[in-house]
């Protein structure tokens, strides 16, 4: 039986351990389960962890192993490598996909029925991976794609037009990495066209500016990891949110990266589109409009990736 207010986060590092904090604080889980191969890691994080709960929502953290996870809603992988200064995304996945190898197996042997949110990067390659070696559902397997990467858009975005960038309204797609784009053409601020908008707060140079923007949220991991060696407190911000609209069945439209069947005329890949999140994970995957220069951009970036994904052996 799977109990709905019961989640797992695999790997216990940077990343998860910020996952971990952030859910806590939320308070919308009642028992969180911390894996990771270094199990005195994650019990000094569920120690910490603990150590904030009066403060917080009751709720019950431990270190735990596989058998603990099975009957949770929803498990966060976010173990594997990370970046260093200079490395891509992709430069990850030979470590990062045999981490997933030893993992996969650990939950499908355990009848788990939730959700799988793959994190670790590259999130797309693995996201493909996951769902091929679970064998579950496309729905059941989703990646938390560029759900951090469109916050640096409406954060970068906001701050550019001086409003609250929760009233920005544009999304990035594509592979969280080097080659995702952003949807300029339906990009808007509570209803208002984007350039309808620069001109209502007389700024000029449109698309000098989106073009920077862009370059500015594509590089942004570059950035934070040349100065601090790591990105950990905005993915916790955006896996929080795509995991709310799970339990809550929220019905949110985010750009998780889903496994791809048809949509785009594109298949055997997982990339970042648009979807539907709610109880079932992925409800649907949105095809959304675009001009054809953002539709070509996809078809490049889906090319980019299904390059890499048929060199797995899954
Ligand atoms: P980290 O701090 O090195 O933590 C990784 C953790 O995984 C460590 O605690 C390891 O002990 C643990 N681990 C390794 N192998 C296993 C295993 N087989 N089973 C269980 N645990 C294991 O890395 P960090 O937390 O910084 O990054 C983790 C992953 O998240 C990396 O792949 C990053 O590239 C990725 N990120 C993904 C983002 C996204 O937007 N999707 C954003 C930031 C980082």
């Amino acid at each position: 039986m799977t109990n709905p207010r019961k989640v797992a986060v695999v790997g216990c590092g940077f990343v998860g351990s910020s996952i971990a904090f952030s859910l806590m604080q939320r308070g919308l889980y009642s028992e969180m389960v911390l894996i990771d191969i270094n199990h005195a890691k994650a019990e000094g994080e569920a120690m910490d962890l603990s150590h904030g709960l009066p403060y917080a929502a009751s709720m019950d953290i431990y270190a735990g192993g596989y058998e603990d996870a099975a009957d949770s809603a929803l498990i966060i992988i976010t173990a594997g490598a990370n970046q260093k200064p200079g490395e891509t995304r992709l430069d990850l996945i030979g470590k990062n996909v045999a981490i997933l190898k030893s993992i996969i197996p650990e939950i499908t042997s355990r009848n788990f029925e939730g959700i799988l949110m793959i994190v670790s990067n590259p999130v797309d390659v693995l996201t493909y991976a996951a769902y091929r070696l679970s064998g579950y559902a496309p729905s059941r397997v989703i990646g938390s794609g560029t759900v951090l990467d469109t916050a640096r858009l409406k954060y970068l975005l906001g701050e550019h037009l001086q409003v609250d960038s929760r009233s920005v309204h544009a999304v990035i797609i594509g592979e969280h990495g080097d080659s995702e784009l952003a949807v300029w053409s339906g990009a808007n601020v509570s209803g208002i066209d984007l350039d309808d908008f620069y001109q209502l707060r007389g700024l000029n140079a449109y698309e000098e500016d989106k073009q920077r923007i862009y370059e500015d949220v594509r590089d942004s991991a570059y950035e934070i990891i040349a100065r601090k060696e790591a990105t950990y407190y905005g993915i916790a911000m955006a896996v929080n949110r795509i995991s709310e609209s799970i339990l809550k069945n929220e019905e949110a439209v985010l750009p998780i990266s889903v496994v791809l069947e048809g949509q785009y005329g594109l298949s055997g890949l997982c990339m970042s589109i648009p979807s539907v999140v709610g109880k079932n994970g992925c409800e649907q995957v949105l095809e959304i409009p675009m001009n054809v220069q953002e539709q070509r951009a996809l078809q490049d970036s889906a090319r980019q990736l299904k390059e890499v994904i048929e060199t797995l052996r899954l």
